[in-house]
């Protein structure tokens, strides 16, 4: 891979996270860029994950006291700086050089937890060793149950504290755009975790429908849910839950967590944003159950609008990418805290000294 230099300082003009998006073009070949920015089929889902926010308007509140003013949440045990963590990216090294250690080395300096993707394309105890901050290890089932285990034991063993299951994308959907820009994996950006044989491994046999028997013949069904928890220690959240029926289903299992998400528009087109989904499935879930959200977060405002509807904390997905590319461990710090000062500052113009104070009340209702 032929890596176009990050910038070592941060130009005047990045200001917000989509002007990481912008700038990144001309740091990622074109059929890259397509692969990361790219929803599945017409998009539908994706552009949804942005229109949603645009839809949801807000409520000032003046003259407030802020002298306790504060990002800081309580999650699953842990302290958190802020409400926002970086979500599970795959093969960053297609971004830069040094990957996921420099998204974790900016995750420790801006003390934000991370979530690292099965498909890392550096080793999950390496990664671990670049950041105090917390982290989670985000799992994709293996065909071999072994492999799956050895995944789990290894990142119980490097520190990690949760593992995030992901239920959402057995198969991945066909995003158009990256097949039009001609994207494929180059063969020296591996997801070093796995056996190379798993990674892959969809060759057809006679008579056997490729996608309906084969693929989903590997796929996690609601029993593995069962036996993962009892291979494991750690809390389990489960990530890619659109259906409230299905969250009910997951909290009645045991399992200690659930993000919703529809994987940033990238699974099945037609799904309704994440953030609509929201509410109905913290109506299913009760007040107490710890409920993240991902999907187009873009804006401190987002986080804002996400915890109003009823998130404890959300996840940013491409802006990490985005911002690698263009700055490495720099432009993902940076990038953190863009967001931090957003969020802050709408915290402050809707009257909430702390995350606690967000509710309802913060969003606009007309009549
Ligand atoms: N989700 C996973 O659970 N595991 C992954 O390995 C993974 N890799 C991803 C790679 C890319 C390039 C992108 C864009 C997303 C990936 N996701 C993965 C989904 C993200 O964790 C997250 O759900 C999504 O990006 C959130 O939407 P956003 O990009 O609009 O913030």
């Amino acid at each position: 891979m032929k890596y176009t230099p990050p910038l070592q300082t941060i130009p005047a003009e990045i200001v917000c996270l989509d002007d990481y998006q912008r700038y990144a073009k001309d740091f990622l070949s074109h059929d890259i860029y397509e692969y990361i920015a790219a929803g599945t089929a017409d998009e539908q889902t994706l552009n949804r994950n942005r229109s949603a926010f645009a839809n949801i308007e807000l409520t000032p509140r003046v003259l407030r006291d802020f002298s306790s003013g504060s990002t800081q949440i309580s999650l699953l045990g842990h302290n958190l700086a802020h409400p926002f963590l970086l979500a599970p990216l795959g093969y960053q090294q297609l971004c830069h050089a040094s990957g996921e250690l420099a998204t974790a080395m900016a995750a420790d300096a801006m003390d934000t937890a991370i979530v690292v993707s099965t498909l890392a394309t550096a080793s999950l105890e390496d990664i671990a060793a670049q950041t105090n901050a917390p982290k989670w290890f985000q799992l994709y089932f293996q065909a071999r149950r072994e492999d799956t285990l050895s995944l789990v034991t290894r990142a119980e063993a490097a520190g990690y504290t949760a593992i995030v299951l992901t239920i959402d994308a057995p198969l991945s959907g066909l995003r158009n755009r990256a097949q039009r820009a001609g994207f494929y994996l180059p063969p020296e950006i591996q997801a070093v975790n796995i056996p190379a044989s798993a990674e892959f491994s969809q060759a057809g046999a006679p008579g056997v429908n490729p996608i309906l028997q084969q693929l989903m013949a590997l796929a996690p069904q609601w029993q593995d849910l069962r036996w993962l928890k009892q291979h494991t220690k750690l809390p389990i959240i489960i990530k890619g839950v659109i259906n409230p029926n299905d969250a009910k289903r997951i909290a009645d299992m045991g399992m200690d967590g659930i993000i919703v998400s529809n994987h940033g528009g990238r699974c099945l087109d037609g799904l309704p944003a994440s953030i609509d989904a929201l509410p109905a499935i913290r109506q299913a879930l009760g007040d107490d159950f710890p409920l993240l959200l991902d999907s187009g977060i873009r804006r401190g405002s987002d986080i804002l609008k996400a915890i109003a509807l009823g998130a404890n904390a959300v996840l940013i997905g491409r802006p990490q990418a985005f911002s690698l590319a263009v700055a490495g461990a720099l432009g993902v710090a940076h990038m953190l805290r863009l967001l931090k000062e957003e969020l802050e500052i709408t915290m402050a113009l809707c009257g909430c000294p702390q995350i606690t104070d967000i509710d309802r009340n913060c969003l606009f209702t007309p009549g």
